[in-house]
């Protein structure tokens, strides 16, 4: 590697980022059809801004994003894995599951802010030039061009790998038009293995590399607000907010080393009691996930996730709260109260009842809805 890219890994480094590499801004054909055949096939379910055309365009053209753009610096940072292994985790219960990426800080603010700092002394380095930072949201397809720098390649759960870190990274870019000179591409390193795959609870992972955000976990916890599908809610597990189920079971997350987590995991966000968090209002529920990305995803979608992790739970003590959150002010958290209600209690002649008594004061279609369909589940469980 050449003084230059040295010098930038070594700023790059002092400013807590664990892998920097350099790219061309450059998306390579098979990208550019592949991210077609996945939007022809509304694997982006509900996330609408990623077919719209104009950021279409730019996400497949790295150029398109800063005039005269020669480099782009491609960098990740890690975060604490996963504090359980995936049987424990599942096995209590009575807690959630937090993925790890939002056991701290919201990586999107940490890391913008120390990406903009890095461009700042970048500016010293590199003489007159321009350059932006982005972090997640922007039009830019992070992991093909992490796998064009070489920093990781592509496993088949989608995520970027690194070969020494795993993969419990989180991805920004540095677009500069100052001429770098790039690392040669990632190659590939999944085998034969299918671990993710084989593990993922409700078969998101389509195809090899393909991820169908209708069935992931993560989508279904955090970007969408909306009623989860009845068919996919007993597969949620315990899972209340997005999913590691497959970075968990990757080979390459084996034998990562400690890591100094600049997102300052929380320990009361790792596998919260779900009691807790079911009575959670609007002000415990800002307070309890201030900066925390947890709280960009709003309180009625966390309870939401809360009352599915209960009916999954199999514990019957969750009844009385269940049944106080379906008279809840938001016929969101009703709904899927309702449902957990239906799972727990255990004879249908009392499941009816419930059902019943629910009804009487109930205006909501949605919720009458469900109401009819866990009556019918009763009625066919009793037969
Ligand atoms: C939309 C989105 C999601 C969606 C869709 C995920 C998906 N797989 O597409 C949802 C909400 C489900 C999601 C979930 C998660 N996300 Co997300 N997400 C994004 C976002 C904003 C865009 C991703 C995208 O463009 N998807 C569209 C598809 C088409 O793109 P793609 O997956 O890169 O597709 C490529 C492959 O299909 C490949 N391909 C197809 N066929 C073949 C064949 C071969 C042989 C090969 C090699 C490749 C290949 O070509 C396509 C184009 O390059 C990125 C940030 C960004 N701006 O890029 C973060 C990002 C990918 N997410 C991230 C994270 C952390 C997650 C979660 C782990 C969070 C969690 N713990 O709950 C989960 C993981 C779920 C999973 N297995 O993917 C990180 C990933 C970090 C890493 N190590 O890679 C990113 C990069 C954010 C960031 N800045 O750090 N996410
Ligand atoms: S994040 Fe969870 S649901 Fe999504 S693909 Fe991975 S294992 Fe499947
Ligand atoms: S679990 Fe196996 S197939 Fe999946 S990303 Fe890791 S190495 Fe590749």
């Amino acid at each position: 590697m050449n003084e230059l890219a040295t010098l930038i890994r070594q700023h790059a480094k002092e400013h807590g980022f664990d892998a920097c590499y350099f790219s061309r801004p450059i998306i390579k054909n098979q990208d550019k059809e592949a991210l077609n055949h996945w939007l022809e096939h509304d694997y982006q379910a509900d996330m609408t801004w990623m077919s719209e055309e104009m950021r279409l365009e730019r996400r497949k053209d790295p150029k398109s994003m800063l005039d005269g753009v020669q480099t782009v610096i491609c960098l990740a940072m890690r975060h604490t894995p996963p504090a359980y292994d995936l049987e424990t985790a599942k096995a209590s219960k009575e807690q959630g599951i937090i993925a790890s990426y939002a056991y701290g800080l919201d990586y999107h603010d940490v890391m913008k802010k120390r990406l903009k700092a890095l461009a700042h002394d970048l500016d010293d380095v590199l003489g007159k030039h321009a350059q932006r930072v982005y972090v997640d949201t922007a039009p830019v397809l992070e992991h093909a061009l992490a796998a064009s720098a070489g920093l990781g390649w592509q496993g088949k759960h989608s995520l970027t790998i690194h070969r020494e870190h795993g993969s419990y990274l989180m991805l920004g870019e540095i677009f500069t038009t100052a001429y770098i000179e790039e690392n040669q591409a990632a190659s590939q390193h999944c085998g034969s293995c299918t671990a993710c795959l084989d593990v993922c609870p409700t078969r998101a992972i389509v195809a090899p590399y393909v991820v169908d955000a209708n069935l992931c976990i993560s989508y279904l916890t955090i970007e969408y607000k909306g009623v989860i599908p009845r068919h996919l809610r007993a597969k949620m597990g315990n899972h209340i907010y997005g999913c590691d189920d497959c970075q968990m079971v990757c080979p390459w997350n084996r034998k990562i080393t400690p890591v100094d987590d600049l997102l300052m995991a929380n320990q009361t966000h790792i596998r919260p009691m779900l009691s807790t968090l079911l009575v959670f209002n609007d002000d415990d529920f800002c307070q309890h996930f201030r900066k925390s990305p947890v709280k960009r995803t709003g309180r009625v979608a966390l309870l939401r996730n809360v009352c599915v992790a209960m009916g999954n739970s199999g514990c019957p003590d969750f009844i009385p709260s269940l049944l106080q959150a379906s008279k809840a002010d938001e016929s969101l958290i009703r709904i899927h109260a309702i449902w957990a209600l239906s799972q727990l209690i255990n004879e249908s002649a009392h499941v009816l009842q419930q059902l019943n008594d629910l009804e009487k004061d109930e205006s909501d279609d949605g919720v009458l809805q469900e109401i009819a369909q866990c009556r019918q589940e009763a009625i066919a469980s009793a037969a």
